[in-house]
């Protein structure tokens, strides 16, 4: 396959080709050797859950041993994949909660609660008395409640409280409102088990329970304590693409997911006697670039560069120029060992439920985070000199990231007041015709960016706001779609006019796939503002996922659909 139908991006062409001339293997050479995939496996009509297994249903059998059906089966998978989704998001939450209470009582002392503010309105939300407090032991009180949501034994997710009315009445009277995290996910696991919940209605419903206790549980909490500690996003401008490596500096890709991590390593890439190091090798600095999520972390709070999205993790490290990739949890390919190989770049894992076999892994422990930090940097300091030939493609595109939720209200009431008003006006009078939230991931299987970027072309083009997340909105920085004066030019009259009036991009690059709990907000707020109807469900708002690979994803656009709104997805 030629590289231009592998990826629409011209930075991943030129080192997929790099790659095919050197003879190493990526994604798409892997996924080729696996060709022809399994029909059943692809259908989700395999059951492996027993020893009696595994069964595949066909018109020649169409029961499993125990009797299952092609319904019980296929809804069996798909809710194990959402509550497998969920666990990701949740987990990630849950280490997020304990940095923050550490963080609070002092224990990890490279972090500190930083949106003083928006801790006061979770502590109003959560019931915490503020009155006279110091905003440590607020944060601890904050905190514990939070952890508590992964597994107390009684009540529901206490942000479900965030949606309308008519949506809570809606999940109380199908009993779906979720209850603990942990407790949904375990659910998950037992009814899918042999012989147990044999009704693919019944299954579903559980798949939409454990799936807003992601959207308005572990993912949401992940997105607000994240935003205390390390700051709520507002617009800030940064660079998107492979030209984002520099020949002449030290590059770190910082790769995964938890800011924990990034956080701390990019902090440390500006301590002056690193940079000093840094010099002595012969280096004219330090940058730090992310890829996936981390990225979309680090681009939204400090603007720092986005070197790619999931298919391009592979292809950084062929320009010869990585000195050190960090990786933590999720989305990272246990490929990039034997890429890594092929260069000097040393790779290091970090996160102690995370380690890949044959690589080094330097544990980030979040009471020395920094410390722990500048060690990795030293290392790629020290890495700088092993350097071989360098081939960087020279593409980048400028970007504005840090829509949350908090600073599209801002941008569009103005300061005096904030508010949603403007764009339930705007679309009341037809100038904007809805809003799309195009998410997720890059699949080997369709051409890299292509879905994504034409999508949200045609979009603004007929007057759609869109809003991004995950890999999506990477795909979209790359084609220049995250900066306002190229995105403006695809954009109809309508929504070209309230951009320029209220001065947003209508490309609005909303984060990681846990922001997309920002989304939900957002959609609850444009039906508080009035005129739009009374439920999520009549909103003209559609979220769309055509080229994932995550089960993540799954549980996104389950807790979307489960929230009342429009989904469309897409697996090959
Ligand atoms: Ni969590 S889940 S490939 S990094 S968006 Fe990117 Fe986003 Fe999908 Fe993974
Ligand atoms: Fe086969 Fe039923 Fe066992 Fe699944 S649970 S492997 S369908 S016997």
């Amino acid at each position: 396959m030629e590289p231009k139908e592998r990826s629409s991006d011209k930075a991943a062409q030129e080192a997929i080709q790099l790659m095919a001339d050197e003879g190493i293997e990526n994604a798409w050479d892997r996924l080729d050797a696996q060709k022809p995939q399994c029909g059943f496996g692809k259908q989700g009509v395999c059951c492996r859950i027993c020893a009696m297994g595994p069964c595949r249903v066909s018109k020649k059998a169409p029961l499993g041993v125990c009797g299952a059906d092609a319904d019980t089966i296929v809804a069996r998978n798909f809710l194990r994949s959402v509550a497998c989704g969920v666990a990701a998001h949740s987990d990630h939450g849950r280490t997020v909660a304990e940095v923050f209470i550490a963080a609070a009582k002092g224990e990890a002392k490279d972090y500190k609660l930083k949106d003083t503010a928006k801790l006061m309105r979770l502590a109003r939300e959560f019931g915490v008395k503020t009155d006279g407090r110091d905003i440590n032991e607020i944060g601890v009180e904050v905190g514990e409640i939070a952890l508590k949501e992964f597994g107390k034994s009684e009540g529901h997710q206490l942000m479900t409280n965030r949606a309308p009315k008519s949506r809570q009445e809606i999940w109380d009277k199908h009993g779906v409102r979720p209850r603990a995290i942990d407790r949904e996910v375990t659910e998950s696991l037992h009814r899918s088990s042999m012989g147990v919940d044999q009704d693919y209605k019944n299954i579903l419903k559980h798949a939409s329970r454990v799936a807003l206790a992601d959207g308005w549980g572990g993912a949401m909490l992940a997105t607000e304590l994240q935003d205390v500690l390390f700051g709520t996003p507002y617009p800030g401008r940064g660079e998107v693409n492979m030209g984002v490596i520099k020949a002449d500096e030290v590059n770190i890709i910082v790769h995964g997911h938890e800011p924990i991590l990034s956080e701390m390593i990019a902090a440390a890439s500006q301590d002056p006697e690193l940079l000093e190091e840094a010099k002595k090798v012969g280096a004219n600095g330090i940058t730090v670039a992310g890829t996936c999520c981390t990225a979309n972390e680090l681009l939204m709070r400090h603007g720092i560069p986005v070197a790619g999205n999931f298919l391009n993790q592979e292809l950084v490290i062929a320009t010869g120029a990585i000195e050190l990739m960090a990786v933590d949890v999720q989305c990272v390919m246990q490929g990039l060992g034997q890429v890594a190989a092929h260069y000097h770049t040393k790779l290091i894992t970090t996160a102690d439920k995370a380690k890949i076999q044959g690589v080094e892994h330097v544990s980030m422990d979040e009471t020395k985070a920094f410390d722990t930090a500048k060690v990795l940097v030293k290392r790629a300091i020290d890495n700088f000199k092993n350097r071989g030939e360098v081939h960087i493609p020279q593409y980048k595109q400028k970007a504005v990231g840090g829509f949350s939720f908090e600073t599209i209200k801002y941008m569009l009431g103005g300061s005096f007041r904030e508010s949603f008003r403007p764009l339930n006006d705007n679309i009341m009078n037809g100038r904007i015709r809805g809003i799309a939230g195009i998410v997720g991931c890059t699949n080997p299987k369709v051409t890299q960016d292509y879905s994504h970027t034409t999508l949200v072309k045609e979009l603004i083009k007929r007057n759609v706001l869109v809003l991004t997340t995950g890999c999506a909105t990477i795909a979209c920085g790359k084609q220049g779609l995250n900066n306002p004066s190229i995105a403006l030019e695809y954009a109809g009259a309508g929504l070209r006019e309230v951009c320029e009036t209220v001065g947003i991009p209508p490309v609005l690059a909303c984060g990681s796939c846990i922001d997309n709990s920002r989304l939900l907000v957002a959609c609850s707020e444009l039906v508080s503002e009035g005129g739009l109807g009374d439920e999520l469900a009549g909103l003209p708002v559609v979220g769309a996922c055509l080229e994932s690979i995550h089960e993540k994803a799954l549980a996104i656009g389950q807790y979307f659909v489960a929230s009342g709104l429009l989904v469309v997805f897409a697996e090959e």
